[in-house]
């Protein structure tokens, strides 16, 4: 599906050197509107009835609280599990939005479930690029729409993204395509060019022994400190796949526009890579899916 086959060679110095890699038209427009089309149907379609109304919130401070770890979250690997927008909620908690206006993320198991996303993530593109990126056995282990839905489209603090799919030694990488423009104004993406390099990274995403989430420090880590990195925007159109590398810093603003800015993203790790049970999302018995098994 993504039309590219594999990186070029400046495509490749990009990302060692920053972290990152935008890729324009990597997705035919056609594709573009049934991903689309087929996000919208899922919101469409669930129910509220029986929901947990569980919020995605993003703190990724580990004195924070703010993190989510119910169960609807924790076994949502091979679901398709819907999570609200905080600001979809009065101070009461009365859901003051309509429910297809009103969901910060659909995820995690949309490349298991959605013959749609799912052809979208197992491809041929998308096996070239991991092995360009110097995967062997590279595995998607979450998918993910997320909606940043007008006027309430919450921030997506500054983090790593292996943090949260942790694997020893790191090598999570985001493919993360498009789904509409993304501005300025409605939250793209913005980086810190070679903080990859920079950055080791520090803590890791848990499942905690009495229960719910957390955050341990990962011990080998060195020092740095995310207020000596600069910032730079990634504004892209529909239809671009933005590679980002698990430990570069990166975050995204508030929508503040009155449309949404819709996302598809999956991520892959090294199979060879040590996956521990710590981790909160947990493979089913067959494992994670094995982009090598498109070809
Ligand atoms: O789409 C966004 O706003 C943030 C996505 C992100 O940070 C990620 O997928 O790691």
């Amino acid at each position: 599906m993504a039309s590219t086959e594999g990186l070029t060679t400046e495509q490749r110095d990009f990302w060692a050197e920053n972290g990152y890699l935008i890729i324009p038209n990597a997705l035919s427009p056609e594709t573009v509107d049934e991903l689309l089309r087929e996000s919208h149907q899922l919101l469409e379609d669930f129910s509220l009835d029986g929901h947990p109304m569980t919020k995605f919130t993003t703190g990724d401070d580990a004195s924070s609280s703010a993190h989510v770890g119910d169960n609807y979250f924790l076994t949502s690997h091979d679901q398709i599990r819907f999570f609200f927008e905080t600001a979809a909620f009065s101070s009461s908690g009365v859901l003051l939005k309509p429910k297809t206006r009103a969901i910060n993320k659909i995820g995690h198991g949309l490349h298991l479930l959605s013959p749609a996303f799912r052809s979208a993530t197992l491809t041929r593109g998308n096996l070239a690029i991991a092995r360009d990126l110097g995967f062997s056995d590279p595995r998607v282990l979450q998918s993910m729409v997320i909606c940043k839905q007008p006027e309430i489209g919450g921030a997506v603090p500054s983090h790593q993204d292996s943090t949260f799919l942790y694997t020893n030694p790191p090598s999570a990488v985001g493919f993360w395509y498009a789904l509409e423009d993304c501005t300025e104004s409605n939250g793209c993406l913005s980086f810190a060019p070679g903080s990859h390099r920079r950055c080791e990274v520090k803590k890791r995403f848990v499942r905690m022994e009495g229960g719910g989430t957390g955050f341990e420090d990962v011990q080998s880590a060195g020092e740095w400190s995310e207020e000596d990195e600069t910032f730079v925007l990634g504004p892209v159109e529909r239809g671009s796949l933005v590679l980002i590398h698990g430990n570069v810093l990166h975050k995204s603003e508030r929508n503040t526009g009155m449309g949404s800015r819709f996302i598809y993203t999956f991520h892959v790790i090294e199979g060879e890579n040590k996956y521990d049970e710590k981790n909160w999302l947990q493979p089913t018995a067959e494992g994670f899916s094995r982009l090598n098994d498109v070809e």
